[in-house]
């Protein structure tokens, strides 16, 4: 039987995600022990025997679930992507499956279950990312040129594994996961590559039995493709696997992204804060809060999500520079949250001087750079506005008179200019 999109059920299930907007994804494992990024095997061609010792090493004294969801939640995040298991084959999670997990280790524990207790405490919405490539697991294809991980190279004896045995255990980490953890909002698979892409993964039975456990779940696009790919989610024929959303990343979508039937598609931008996802002590080049909170109000304005990283140290704790721009958010995200939460693109004019989103009648102009004396809003006509205020101050918008008309009910602004609530730029340490 041909797959049948239901595009009604799909805007059903993604309404809360779009009106979410905001995001902590937090990568985490052994790899914060060598403290070179999540890549760190990879790259510097670690052999395993290299890389196990980190296994009897993983205490993590200061792993508090909690905190990282309460930093999220103060942050204004609305939900949680944590890596259950990232491509080291690492699992953070009980599984039956493997011993290669969190739960043998010196911290004991099993950090989904902990994740997801405290996730919900806080009122946020759960996620779990999941790698499809696994460097631990003996039937998954290894490559010589650990450089490119991607080309399947001939001396790596890659015949002698049973690739679908590989999947068949793939299958049934997923099933654990939807399975033994509650209701999960997020499923984030990651990445497809090369001819490693959809049926390749066994996908539409794997996206079957996910749905058969977790109806309600969001999952993204990268069954299909990697960061820089659309999916079938955009063409007039999804794939069952389709995936609720689009995920760039790194980047913001010039004009957000759109199916090939004009339809607006979720998407979410994911971005770190530094240059890794996975804890690198020698990473201190941190992107300032005021840059990070723009990019969100750059995705929400082009109606899309920001999924800000925090790579957690070793020991368990999100690295102070990470917090330093949390808290900043917070303190902008607490004045200013309904111009970015519920919000989407305004279908207005993009001015030279801010971006606009908008939440049914209510408008907001976030102000890049404020203007000496009124403010001109060409964008919007001024009879039909019931008032105009500074969202982080209540206080009335002096503005000139020449507009012309619109439908809009009531005007308020974000201010991103010289604001008080946004501290000075951080100044970060540039080795
Ligand atoms: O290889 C991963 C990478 O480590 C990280 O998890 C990012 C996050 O989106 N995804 C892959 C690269 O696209």
């Amino acid at each position: 039987m041909t797959y049948q999109f239901d595009r009604a059920a799909y805007e059903r299930r993604i309404a809360w995600y779009r009106r979410a907007r905001f995001g902590m994804f937090i990568h985490w494992g052994l790899y914060a022990i060598p403290a070179r990024g999540e890549w760190v095997r990879s790259v510097e061609q670690m052999p395993e025997e290299e890389y196990l010792p980190f296994f009897d090493e993983f205490a993590a004294p200061d792993f508090d679930a909690r905190a990282w969801a309460r930093a999220a939640r103060e942050a204004g995040m609305r939900y949680v992507v944590l890596t259950a298991k990232h491509h080291d084959g690492f699992c953070l999670f009980d599984t039956a499956t493997t011993d290669f997990k969190s739960t043998n280790t010196p911290l004991g524990r099993d950090v989904v279950r902990e994740f997801v207790d405290a996730a919900r405490a806080e009122g946020l919405r759960v996620g779990l990312y999941y790698s499809l490539l696994d460097w631990h697991h003996p039937d998954y294809p290894h490559y010589g040129d650990r450089n490119h991980p991607m080309r399947n190279d001939p001396e790596c004896g890659n015949e002698r594994r049973d690739f679908n045995r590989y999947l068949d255990y793939m299958h049934e980490q997923v099933r654990e996961l939807c399975t033994n953890y509650g209701t999960l909002d997020i499923l984030w698979f990651d990445f497809s590559y090369d001819d490693m892409r959809g049926e390749a993964w066994r996908a539409t039975e794997l996206i079957d039995m996910v749905r058969s456990l977790q109806p309600g779940v969001v999952i993204d696009n990268r069954l299909e493709v990697s960061g820089e790919g659309y999916g079938s989610l955009a063409t007039a024929h999804p794939a069952p696997f389709h995936g609720d959303f689009v995920s760039p990343e790194q980047m913001i979508p010039p004009d957000g992204i759109h199916g090939e039937d004009g339809s607006e598609l979720a998407w979410e931008s994911c971005v770190t804060m530094n240059r890794n996802w996975g804890y690198a002590a020698d990473d201190h080049l941190f992107k300032p809060a005021s840059m990070l909170i723009r990019s969100l109000v750059e995705c929400v304005s082009k109606g899309g999500n920001m999924l800000l990283n925090v790579g957690p140290d070793a020991r368990g704790a999100i690295p102070p520079e990470s917090m330093e721009r949390l808290a900043a958010i917070g303190r902008w995200m607490r004045l200013n949250r309904d111009s970015i939460v519920g919000c989407g693109r305004a279908g207005l004019p993009r001015p030279e001087y801010g971006r606009w989103t908008r939440n049914g009648d209510r408008l907001f102009l976030h102000l890049y750079d404020r203007p000496v004396g009124s403010l001109p809003i060409p964008e919007v006509g001024r009879d039909q506005v019931a008032s105009m205020r500074y969202l982080a101050t209540g206080a009335e918008v002096p503005v000139s008179t020449s507009w012309t008309h619109s439908d809009y009910g009531e005007i308020l602004f974000a201010d991103l200019g010289p604001d008080p609530c946004l501290p000075d730029p951080i100044d970060t340490v540039v080795e």
